[in-house]
């Protein structure tokens, strides 16, 4: 018998940009190994880029099956942890990625819809992470460049297996560590934060209860 705890994929993404650190993966990186709500969290590395990390991904999602899976990835300029609600379908970099690429006005799938949304319960989460006093926002954009693509290519890979294997998912920006630049978060809040986030995940199953107006 399998008695292995179901799983929860975290993923971050490697340095890109000329920059020798990205808080995403170290972020999750200290979660790995976690349980959580009867969950087991594991992390994983992504490259920043547009094709090899929908593929990486896809591989993780095949071997670990897992029952939720956020990607985080880095947000320079913001100062709180950021509730990504919507993947678009376009690709639309200002600069190139790690593996060379730059699409322009590409789509991420050409037969899939405009957006998909998180399947995450975003304001629940908002309201756990505002409990902690961790600066936390939900997010209406999360780019055009890999961040936005790694999340559309999810929500797009979660949309095409049936219901009964569907896993839940969605994507969490994280700013700059304060090492790389203002506005900042410290990792130990970064950490905590996608602690708080993922167990209020996986503990709410809708996202109804909670009013917007309840929420600033
Ligand atoms: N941030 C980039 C890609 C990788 C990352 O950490 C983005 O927001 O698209």
């Amino acid at each position: 018998m399998n008695t292995a705890p179901p799983r929860v994929l975290l993923t971050g993404f490697d340095a890109f940009g000329g920059a020798s650190l990205n808080p995403s993966w170290l972020a999750v990186q200290a979660l790995n190994g976690e349980a959580l709500a009867g969950h087991k969290l594991l992390a994983a590395q992504i490259p920043t880029a547009f094709s090899g990390s929908v593929r990486e991904l896809a591989r993780l999602v095949r071997v670990h099956k897992p029952a939720l899976v956020i990607c985080v990835g880095q947000a320079g300029g913001r100062s709180a942890i950021s509730l990504e609600r919507i993947a678009i379908n376009i690709a639309d970099a200002s600069i190139a990625d790690n593996e060379g690429a730059q699409p322009v006005d590409v789509p991420v799938n050409p037969k899939g819809p405009a957006a998909y949304f998180s399947t995450l319960p975003i304001k629940a989460m908002l309201l756990a992470l505002q409990k902690t006093g961790i600066p936390a926002e939900v997010s209406q954009t999360a780019g055009t460049f890999v961040c936005n693509h790694v999340f559309y290519a999810l929500m797009n890979m979660i949309a095409k297996r049936g219901k009964a294997a569907r896993i839940r998912g969605g994507f969490i920006h994280v700013p700059w560590l304060p090492e790389q630049g203002r506005p900042s978060m410290e990792l130990a809040d970064m950490v905590k934060g996608l602690r708080v986030a993922t167990e209020c995940a996986l503990l709410t199953s809708a996202d109804t209860a909670l009013g917007a107006g309840r929420i600033s």
